[in-house]
Formats: structure tokens, C-alpha cells, sequence
């Protein structure tokens, strides 16, 4: 069994979700924040058997979208804690995946 740690943009979970869980994919869902833009985000969590690691990962990647975010970043601008926002643009997304081979999968 692998673990798919898989961190994705909130717009994109209910579609998602509903199509993992359609195919019969077990999903934990956990509020996540990213460290960069520092917005929320999901992070899923899925136990899956090694022959179906492909089929989720399809899933994730016909459900997840790429997207332009421009946010505005502070800076110091002068001393005396003056702060200018600037524009930043940053493409976020589709997904961001981690696959772990899992030891044990023990439900009592
Ligand atoms: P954030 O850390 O908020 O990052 C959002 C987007 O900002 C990233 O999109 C990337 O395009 C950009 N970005 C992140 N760090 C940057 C940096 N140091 N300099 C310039 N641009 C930067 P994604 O790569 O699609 O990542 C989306 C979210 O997935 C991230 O949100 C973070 O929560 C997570 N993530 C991505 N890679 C990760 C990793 N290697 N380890 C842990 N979490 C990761």
C-alpha cells in the first residue's frame, strides 16, 4: 500500500472529493496552510493499493487546476516600519503530490 499525501487548492476539493469517493478511494481531508502565499489550502490524505496509485493520480490531475494568483507581498520600505505592498504573481496548483510506501495498514 502507498500513502498520497496530495496538497491542493480548496476550489478544487469538492469535485474531487467526489470523484475519489465515487471510485470507492478512501480520502482524509486536513486544513492545510501554504508556508509561501501563507492562505489556506487541503491537504488529502489517501491510503491506496499499489496497483491503483495511477488511477488516483489521474483523478488529481483532471480535478486540480493550475491558477495565476497575484497577491501583494509587504516590504520594508523605509525605517520606521513603513510597509509598501507589491504585487506578486505566482501560479499555483494543479496539485502538489507526495507518495509514501506505507509499513503497516492496521485498522482494529
Ligand atoms: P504555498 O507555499 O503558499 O505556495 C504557493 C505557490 O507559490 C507555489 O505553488 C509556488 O508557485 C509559489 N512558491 C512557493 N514557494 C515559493 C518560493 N520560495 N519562491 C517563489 N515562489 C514560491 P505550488 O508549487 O503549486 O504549491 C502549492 C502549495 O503546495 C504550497 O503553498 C505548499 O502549501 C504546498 N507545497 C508545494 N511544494 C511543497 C513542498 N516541496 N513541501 C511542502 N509543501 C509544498
Amino acid at each position: 500500500m502507498k500513502l498520497i499525501i496530495a496538497i491542493v487548492q480548496d476550489q478544487d476539493v469538492p469535485s474531487l472529493i467526489d470523484d475519489l469517493t465515487e471510485k470507492e478511494f478512501r480520502v482524509t481531508k486536513l486544513a492545510s496552510t501554504g508556508g509561501f502565499l501563507k492562505s489556506g489550502n487541503t491537504t488529502l490524505l489517501m491510503g491506496v493499493e499499489e496497483e491503483l496509485v495511477k488511477e488516483a493520480i489521474k483523478i488529481i490531475e483532471d480535478n486540480c487546476k493550475t491558477r495565476e494568483i497575484t497577491t501583494s507581498l509587504l516590504t520594508v520600505s523605509m525605517p520606521g516600519d513603513t510597509y509598501i505592498p507589491y504585487p506578486l504573481e505566482v501560479q499555483v496548483g494543479g496539485a502538489t503530490l507526495f507518495i509514501l510506501d506505507v509499513d503497516q495498514y492496521i485498522k482494529i
